[in-house]
């Protein structure tokens, strides 16, 4: 076996075997911030379902946080992706306020959270 070889082979193992961990298995769900809206302005999550929102705000600084639905208070800052990871624990309609305090205008900028049982 041919030293390249060798060494190519394991990074290929090393590949297969960590997929699981950079890939997660669970779904996701894209939420766009522009002004001080969400779109979608309603998400649907389940009890005890494991799901990443993955957050991109066009503009401004945005902050997230609820208890009702797991989700650790979070700064979602502009032109990148922030994933929030969640598993909610109860069922129910949650709205979530953006708790930013740079506008007053963040007051009313509102994500629906339905989790299903
Ligand atoms: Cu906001």
């Amino acid at each position: 076996m041919s030293r390249v070889f060798r060494i190519s082979f394991i990074a290929a193992i090393g590949v297969f075997l960590l997929a699981p961990l950079v890939a997660p298995a669970h779904p996701s769900v894209d939420i766009a911030l522009s002004g001080t809206a969400f779109t979608p302005p309603e998400i649907e999550l389940h009890v005890g379902e494991t799901t990443t929102l993955r957050l991109l705000a066009s503009e401004g600084t945005h902050v997230l946080q609820s208890d009702d639905v797991g989700i650790p208070k979070t700064t979602i800052p502009p032109d990148q992706t922030t994933a929030i990871v969640v598993t909610p624990k109860k069922a129910g309609t949650f709205q979530v306020h953006c708790m930013a305090t740079n506008g007053a205008e963040h007051t009313d900028m509102i994500l629906t959270v339905k989790v299903l049982p």
